[in-house]
Formats: C-alpha cells, sequence, structure tokens
C-alpha cells in the first residue's frame, strides 16, 4: 500500500470542481485517509515546491498556490503514487491524455487544477508538510474486496 498527497488547486476550488475531482479519485479506487480545507501560506509554499526555487516559474507558482484555499487530501492503495498521477494526467495540459482531469478541464501548467506527489519519497516528505499523524486514518471499506485482491 502507498500513500500519496494530493492538493486542489485554487483554480480548481474557483471554479466548483472539488467534487468532480473527489470523485474521480473515488470511483478509481484509491481510499481517502486524510482531508482538509485550507489557504496555503508562503512558508508552506515554499517547502512544498523547494525543489523548483530558482526556476523561472517559481515566483508565479508559489503566486498561484497561495491566492485562494485549495483541499489537501492524502489517497490510499496499490501503487496509489502513479495511479493518481495518470489520474491527474501530465503537468502540461496540453499533453495531458483525455480522459485526465487535465486533459479534461486544463488548458495551461500554470492552472492545471491538481497536485500529486511524483514518488513515493515525495509522498513521505509532502504528506508529513500537510498532515500530523492523528489527522491521517486507517480504515477499511466494506467495498475493499471488490477493489482489491487481498485485503490487508
Ligand atoms: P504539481 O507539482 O503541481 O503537481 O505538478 P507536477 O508534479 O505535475 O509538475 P512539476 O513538479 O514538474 O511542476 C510543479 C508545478 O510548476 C508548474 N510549472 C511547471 C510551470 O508553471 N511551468 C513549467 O514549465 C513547469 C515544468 C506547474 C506545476
Amino acid at each position: 500500500m502507498e500513500r500519496t498527497l494530493i492538493i486542489i488547486k485554487p483554480d480548481a476550488v474557483q471554479r466548483g470542481l472539488i467534487g468532480e475531482i473527489i470523485t474521480r479519485f473515488e470511483r478509481r479506487g484509491l481510499r481517502i485517509v486524510g482531508m482538509k480545507f485550507m489557504r496555503i501560506d508562503r512558508a508552506l509554499a515554499e517547502k512544498h515546491y523547494a525543489e523548483h526555487k530558482g526556476k523561472s516559474f517559481y515566483e508565479s507558482l508559489l503566486d498561484y498556490i497561495t491566492s485562494a484555499p485549495v483541499v489537501v487530501m492524502v489517497l490510499e492503495g496499490p501503487n496509489a503514487v502513479q495511479i493518481a498521477r495518470n489520474t491527474i494526467g501530465a503537468t502540461k495540459p496540453v499533453e495531458a491524455a483525455a480522459g485526465s482531469i487535465r486533459g479534461d478541464f486544463g488548458l495551461e501548467t500554470g492552472r492545471n487544477l491538481v497536485h500529486g506527489s511524483d514518488s513515493l519519497a515525495s509522498s513521505q516528505r509532502e504528506i508529513a508538510l500537510f498532515f500530523a499523524a492523528e489527522e491521517l486514518i486507517s480504515w477499511t471499506r466494506d467495498v475493499d474486496r471488490w477493489i482489491l485482491e487481498k485485503v490487508e
């Protein structure tokens, strides 16, 4: 089982797409183990996007992610990191497959609606930035045996 951090970004929240986006992850079969509605402050944004410091798009990226509230979620499942990335689609909406979130709702990279961790190491770092351990709920769903080959 893996866990991954998802951010429903300010543009998606402003456009009323919270429900649509959560629904796509739920339908995929991923299990929500943490979720909160929050405004990301500059200090947290700098930590989250530390790897992009110095890049041309860094300042606009920070302005964008701190511009309005977001929904932050931790999703769990086998291969959750890659499965969530596939459901989200490529970073640049022009390259995102139709049927993915960015492929269905996005036009520009700086308004690409959703973040998903890009590796297991990133997911662990990012989850710790946004959630305290006690905010994550380990649970099983009655339907899990119809989604997972083996329920732990
Ligand atoms: P996030 O992290 O927002 O889920 O995006 P990705 O994981 O898909 O892509 P990323 O880390 O490479 O980029 C982070 C963030 O920067 C914006 N960006 C990126 C941009 O505005 N211009 C660019 O050229 C790139 C590469 C979009 C996402």
